[in-house]
C-alpha cells in the first residue's frame, strides 16, 4: 500500500514537473488588456486551491530558472534579478522628465530576449496585418513587428500570459547590471558613434550597423549584461505606463506602476511611455534613462515602436503572471 501510495505520488510529482523548462499556466488574471495587473486583497487566487496546495507540498522552493522559453509564443526570456536601481539621468545630462533620480526596488521577473518578431506577430491570432509603411521599415520574419499601437502590444502580452513591462522595469533591465550608465553597454558613445554603432542599431550605417534606418533581425547586436538584445535602438518598445513628465517626483519606490493617468503630449492625446530608441532615430535616445512617448500619428510612422513582454516569479521560483504574493505600489 505504501508502495502505490509513492508510486502515485511520483506519477503525481512527474506530471506537475513536467512542464520543466515551460512557464506555469497562467490564469487569466488580468482584468483588461490595460497593463499592468494590481493585485486586491479581494481578488482570489487565480490557481486552484487544491492545486495550489499540492504544488506547496510537492515542489521545493527553489531559485528561478536563469533562462526559459515561452511555450506560447516560443520567446527565451532570461531572468531579471530582484534588486534595486537609481532609476533616471544620474549623468545629468538628459531631459527635465528624466530627474529627479530615484531609487526603486523591484522584484524579480522574467523578460523576452528579443523584441517580438513579425513571425511571432503573424501567428498571434488577434494580430492585424502590418501597414504598408511598417513593412518595408521591418522588412522580414526575424525583425520586430513596428507599427503597433500600445493596445495592440498590450493585447498580445496579455494573450500570450505575458505583460508589458512597467517604465521601471525596462529601465532596470536596459541597465543590465550596470551602475549610474549612459548605455546598456556603458558611457562610451555620446560623441563617437563608432562604439554604438557595435552595440545598436540606430538611424545611420556603420560598423555592425548595416541597417541605415531599416530595422535589424533581432539579436544582430550582442546582449546587455543580462542576456537582452536590442535594449538599445531597432524598435522602440512600449512599456506599461502612462507617460508623465513629472512623475519620477512622487513615484513610489517598490515594484512601481506608473502614474494613473498620462499629461497631453502636443494637443489632447495621453499615451504611454516608449523606451530604448528605434533605428529610425539618432544615439541620442539610445540612452537608459531616455523616456519619450508618441506624440500624435505622424510620429508614430516615423518611431519604429515595437516591444516585449515581462512574466512575474512567484515564491517557489517559477514564472508566473500577478503572483498572489506580488505587491504593487501603485501612486
Ligand atoms: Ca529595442
Amino acid at each position: 500500500m505504501i508502495r502505490l501510495l509513492v508510486f502515485l505520488m511520483s506519477l503525481g510529482l512527474g506530471f506537475i514537473g513536467c512542464g520543466g523548462d515551460e512557464p506555469e499556466p497562467t490564469t487569466s488574471k488580468a482584468k483588461s488588456t490595460l497593463g499592468v495587473v494590481k493585485p486586491s486583497a479581494t481578488e482570489p487566487a487565480g490557481e486552484v486551491a487544491g492545486k495550489e496546495e499540492v504544488e506547496e507540498v510537492e515542489e521545493v522552493a527553489g531559485e528561478p530558472r536563469k533562462e526559459i522559453v515561452w511555450q506560447k509564443d516560443g520567446s527565451k526570456m532570461v531572468l531579471i534579478p530582484a534588486g534595486s536601481f537609481e532609476m533616471g539621468d544620474s549623468l545629468n545630462e538628459g531631459e527635465k522628465e528624466e530627474q529627479p533620480v530615484h531609487k526603486v526596488e523591484l522584484d524579480a521577473f522574467y523578460m523576452d530576449v528579443h523584441e517580438i518578431t513579425i513571425q511571432q506577430w503573424r501567428k498571434f491570432k488577434g494580430g492585424k496585418p502590418m501597414e504598408a509603411w511598417a513593412k518595408a521599415a521591418s522588412p522580414g520574419n526575424k525583425h520586430p513587428v513596428i507599427g503597433l499601437k500600445w493596445e495592440d502590444a498590450a493585447l498580445y502580452a496579455k494573450s500570450m500570459g505575458k505583460r508589458l513591462p512597467t517604465e521601471a522595469e525596462w529601465e532596470y533591465a536596459a541597465r543590465g547590471g550596470l551602475v549610474g550608465k549612459r548605455f546598456p553597454w556603458g558611457d562610451e558613445g555620446l560623441d563617437d558613434e563608432a562604439v554604438p554603432r557595435e552595440h545598436a542599431n540606430f538611424d545611420g550605417k556603420g560598423g555592425k550597423d548595416k541597417w541605415g534606418d531599416k530595422t535589424a533581425p533581432v539579436g544582430s547586436f550582442p546582449p546587455n549584461g543580462y542576456g537582452l538584445h536590442d535594449m538599445a535602438g531597432n524598435a522602440f518598445e512600449w512599456t506599461n505606463d502612462w507617460f508623465k513628465y513629472k512623475y519620477y517626483g512622487k513615484s513610489p519606490r517598490k515594484n512601481p506602476t506608473g502614474p494613473k493617468d498620462g499629461d497631453e503630449v502636443n494637443g489632447p492625446k495621453k499615451e504611454h511611455v516608449i523606451r530604448g530608441g528605434a533605428a529610425s532615430l539618432n544615439s541620442w535616445a539610445l540612452r537608459v534613462a531616455k523616456r519619450t512617448t508618441i506624440a500624435n500619428d505622424t510620429f508614430h510612422k516615423v518611431a519604429w515602436i515595437g516591444f516585449r513582454c515581462v512574466v512575474d516569479v512567484n515564491n517557489r521560483g517559477k514564472p508566473q503572471l500577478n503572483p498572489p504574493q506580488k505587491r504593487w505600489d501603485v501612486k
